[in-house]
């Protein structure tokens, strides 16, 4: 088993930060998406969307999409858990996670495609796309910030995948230099202290 990867990008940090918090060991390939790298046919191959990370089974099965390669490692190892116990929990969880990956971790993602000046020359940017994908980010923010509340985790008293995306997504908000205003105190508070887990250096 191998997990294509690329130290930089959110989607397979978001892989690295839940296998570290299953204890669960998966060599890297490093696939340079600034180079191109995941563009080539080779890789392409793997997976003709070209996206990270990808997992290679032993049996040369390969399995693209973070999400789903998430569920497949929660499937194979279900304790601890960390898409909930029963239908309904696992249901909240799930919901929490789009939220974190679509309404915060997409929303980064389109501003900083829309202001990078690394971008400028790969991609068409629009100033009116980041502007709206800002108010956006911080409407969404506000909906987080409300759902954690004073909770030590995103779902409640323990970790699980919704926390893995967040932290990918907060970590990719300070890289591309979006801020993440002040007002969202539990978003801040919880960010510092999820930090400071070992899964953080992932
Ligand atoms: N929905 C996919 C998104 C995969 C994706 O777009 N990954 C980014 C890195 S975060 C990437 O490979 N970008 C480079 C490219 O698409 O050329 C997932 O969750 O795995």
């Amino acid at each position: 088993m191998k997990l294509y990867d690329f130290s930089g990008a959110p989607n397979p940090r978001k892989v690295r930060i839940y296998l570290a918090e299953k204890g669960i060991q998966v060599p890297l390939e490093q696939v340079n998406i600034i180079a191109g790298e995941n563009r080539q046919p080779a890789f392409l191959e793997k997976n003709p969307m070209g996206g990270l990370p990808v997992l290679e089974l032993d049996d040369g099965t390969y399995l693209p999409e973070s999400l789903a390669i998430i569920e497949y490692f929660e499937d194979l190892h279900p304790t601890p858990p960390m898409i909930g116990t029963n239908p309904l929990e696992r249901a909240r969880v799930r919901a929490l996670e789009r939220l974190c990956e679509l309404s915060i971790l997409g929303r980064v993602a389109t501003i900083f495609q829309n202001t990078s000046p690394f971008l400028a020359g790969r991609l068409k940017q629009s100033p009116d796309a980041a502007e709206s994908a800002r108010t956006a980010l911080n409407a969404n923010l506000a909906v987080l910030d409300q759902m954690i509340d004073s909770k030590p985790f995103v779902a409640g008293d323990r970790p699980t995948i919704a926390d893995c995306t967040l932290l990918a997504a907060l970590g990719f908000a300070e890289f591309a230099q979006v801020p993440i205003d002040a007002k969202f105190g539990n978003v801040h508070r919880w960010y510092e202290s999820f930090k400071q887990r070992p899964s953080a250096a992932a």
